[in-house]
């Protein structure tokens, strides 16, 4: 079957739709072609159990990789329609938080250009993370209801069936799926499993819900407020539910495979992503045993099966539940997990490698690195840490379970898709394999000294800019000027990122100007980042950030030289705006605290330049674009792990020894902060930095303020700018997700590659 035009799925002309109807023409139309196409299949078959799933809207991605991009917007434009309309209206699923959610998302891209049997796994949620709007120039929640259209949406609901046993009660499940289409190749599905007695009617007011009808609420929330023991409850609840109905699936598609569950591990991979999945493995032993397997061949099935990705050193974010929270979610597991605890404390009486601890809490990554066979980190340097400090343990136990896997992203979202004007460019510069081989973006290093094309990626990054604004201007009423330099820090809100580092330098650079020391050239500050709803003091950094806006553009002389802007509701699709705008990308994270990051590489790629510590992929980064690429400052990651060790880190005598910190500081809480902003979260984030500041903005501020200025005023020769641009997007190809993923094949998942035609 040839795919037919876009009119062919219409019964009236493509002028007389409402877009409404246009969209879902759309919707059908892509459904065709990926059929036609047909999905990748394999005797192996990869399952990636994810909480989060976060994939943004789809319809230009799909287009694209379809190859239908072009001709459906010019048969629209031969009607006078347009498809960027449809494209806006579309409503994004933010099915994930932040970097873990959207690392999911490239992998099932690439899994399904590279030809790989693959899936992923999660939950149906009926609302994505919450949707963030300001107000009082703070942080306020709604829900985000991306199913709005019901049926008119890429969830396509299926006929299979699940039933989950929870202690007491039963519920049954139903699977939906979205297709997962990959560039100029077959597909996969992400594969979404709802309850199905989910009732909307329990959320109240904002996104506050009631907590205790699990079978109404479970799947209605993106990670419910866990601040209370009913919201963590339900978040087990959650996560059984996700792997119950995920190994039920596995274990029938493998048996209608030809597998006899013995040899489940030539029939399926399971990776596990973070610990929120880690219920997978006991449940798995469990149903093996259902059909007859004896537990220690159990063990062993599972263990070859699944494999654990780790996503953060941070030691509070490694998920441990009380034992009688799973009594209560899954009694079913807790024999098995008595068991697995049995075998580890009979083979190591190491505490710290327990899966019970002696509070009863059960230790999910423990869980996961005793019984997977493989254990990776997401850079080299978080992967090296994860060895040598904190799974040091874990390592010696088990060396050559320890792998890394650094990070990627899709080329096709983060540059073919996003900013069409570059890859253009590239195209044009070096030819067409770049798309297929992103290796091949090196042949770029040949024209560094081409002054013609460094002038149009000067024109192009001008361009990206005035795009953005008129997007803000429409997003949130705000005007940015495109003069200034983007200088952009986008990322979930949270301390080890350090927002409040740059709402520090603001704040001096603001000081500066009052007391006549005026910048070259203006700076327009773009945060883009949502708060945790209970994690207090990132959302007094919100606040805050909000008020030295408020203050600065109030001031007539500042607002020269300096805005502040918080954009609201950052999500991928504000991403696919801003990061081919920004010409600094802001990765300054305390050294070993983040993992790799992700942002860093579509900023590298959209040749944005690097300001950032030596931390997670930044690291990889640095090595890659040399030091004259590139602009680093702060602590390193050893001298950082061993202030922590010593502990004797005391912010108060490095605000005592800077006057240009003290002045800033004290100006957060000053009278000028008050008349726009919350005594309450001006003073606590305050108390915050100076009682304790946990990750270390003080010690790096000298250095950042430092690198900073550095930055802010190479950029005012823009043929050396734009060369270092250059080298940035030219080096970048090593952050493929396609090269991450055929590492993952390689070295842990073994899968056979489809490379045959035709359908399903
Ligand atoms: O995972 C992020 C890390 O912080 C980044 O350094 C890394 O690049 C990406 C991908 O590997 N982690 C998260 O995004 N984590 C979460 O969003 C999360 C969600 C729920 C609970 C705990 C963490």
């Amino acid at each position: 079957m040839k795919i037919a035009t876009l009119s062919s799925y219409t019964d009236k002309p493509l002028a007389d739709c409402t877009d409404l109807e246009l969209f879902n023409a759309l919707l059908s139309l892509v459904a065709d072609a990926t059929r036609e196409r047909g999905y990748n299949q394999g005797k192996k078959r990869l399952y990636y159990i994810s909480a989060e799933f976060l994939i943004g809207k789809l319809l230009s991605n799909n287009l694209i990789n379809l190859g239908l991009y072009d001709s459906v917007r010019d048969e629209l434009a031969a009607c006078g329609r347009d498809l960027s309309a449809l494209e806006e209206m579309e409503l994004e699923p933010s099915l994930g938080n932040g970097g873990l959610g959207r690392l999911a998302a490239c992998f099932l891209d690439s899994c399904a250009t590279l030809g790989l049997p693959a899936d992923g796994i999660g939950l149906a949620y009926h609302c994505g993370l919450f949707r963030q709007n300001f107000a009082d120039n703070r942080q306020c929640e709604s829900p985000d209801y991306w199913l709005r259209w019901g049926q008119d949406s890429w969830l396509r609901r299926t006929s299979r069936h699940f039933r989950v046993s929870f202690g007491g009660f039963d519920v049954t499940s139903t699977l939906y799926e979205i297709d997962v289409t990959g560039y100029e190749g077959k597909s996969g599905k992400l594969r979404l499993f709802d309850v199905d007695s989910a009732d909307e009617r329990v959320i109240h007011s904002g996104i506050s819900f009631d907590k205790d009808d699990v079978t109404k609420n479970l799947t209605l929330f993106l990670y419910p407020d866990d601040s209370d023991d009913a919201g963590r409850l339900l978040r087990v609840y959650q996560e059984y539910f996700m792997v119950s109905n995920g190994a039920q699936l596995i274990l029938d598609e493998c048996q209608a495979r030809g597998s006899n569950l013995h040899d489940l591990a030539d029939y399926a991979a399971i990776q596990i992503n973070d610990t929120h999945p880690t219920m997978v493995i006991p449940e798995l032993i469990r149903l093996l045993g259902e059909h007859g397997i004896a537990f220690d061949e159990a063990v062993s099935i599972a263990r070859d099966v699944c494999a654990y990705t780790n996503h953060t050193i941070l030691a509070e974010a490694l998920e441990t539940w009380p034992k009688h929270f799973i009594e209560q979610v899954a009694p079913q597991l807790i024999p098995i997990i008595d068991q697995l605890d049995k075998l580890v404390r009979d083979s190591c009486e190491d505490p710290f490698v327990q899966v019970i601890d002696e509070h009863g809490n059960v230790h999910m990554a423990n869980i996961d690195i005793h019984f997977s066979h493989s254990v990776n980190g997401v850079a080299a340097l978080h992967t090296k840490i994860l060895e040598d400090v904190e799974l040091a343990p874990f390592y010696k136990l088990y060396p050559e379970k320890f792998n890394n896997k650094t990070n990627g992203i899709t080329f096709r979202r983060w540059c073919i898709e996003c900013n069409p004007e570059l890859a253009g460019l590239i195209t044009q510069t070096i030819g067409d394999d770049w798309k297929h081989d992103a290796t091949r973006l090196e042949d770029l290093l040949a024209h560094q000294d081409d002054d013609g094309l460094l002038d149009q990626l000067s024109k192009i990054k001008r361009h990206n800019k005035e795009r953005f604004a008129a997007w803000l201007r429409a997003h949130q009423g705000t005007e940015v000027d495109p003069d200034a330099i983007f200088d952009v820090q986008s990322k979930r809100l949270h301390e080890y990122k350090r927002q409040q580092l740059n709402l520090l330098w603001a704040t001096n650079t603001y000081l500066q100007v009052k007391a006549g020391k005026l910048p070259e050239r203006k700076v327009c500050m773009l945060f883009g980042a949502k708060a945790a709803p209970a994690y207090t003091i990132a959302k007094d950094i919100i606040h805050a950030i909000i008020c030295l806006g408020k203050v600065v553009a109030a001031d007539p002389v500042a607002s020269q030289y300096l805005q502040v802007v918080m954009i609201e509701n950052y999500n991928v699709t504000a991403a696919e705006r801003l990061i081919p705008a920004a010409d600094v990308s802001e990765q300054i994270s305390l050294a070993s605290k983040e993992a790799s990051g992700t942002s860093n590489m579509k900023f590298m790629l959209n040749g944005a330049l690097t300001l950032g510590t030596m931390d997670g992929a930044n690291v990889e980064i640095a090595e890659l674009v040399g030091k004259g690429n590139i602009y680093t400052f702060g602590e390193g990651s050893d001298e950082v792990i061993a202030r922590y060790q010593r502990g004797d880190y005391d912010p108060r005598s490095y605000y005592e020894g800077d006057e240009r910190l003290k002045e800033a500081v004290d100006f957060l809480r000053g009278p000028q902060m008050l008349e726009v902003g919350n005594a309450e979260s001006l003073e606590r984030l305050t108390e915050e930095l100076l009682g304790k500041d946990w990750f270390m903005t003080f010690p790096d501020f000298d250095s950042y303020l430092t690198e900073k200025a550095r930055v802010l005023n190479d950029v005012a020769d823009q043929h050396s700018w734009q060369r270092k641009a250059l080298v940035n997007i030219a080096k970048a190809g090593f952050f493929s997700s396609d090269r991450t993923i055929e590492q993952y094949n390689r070295d842990i998942w073994h899968l056979g590659v489809d490379s045959s035609r035709g359908c399903e």
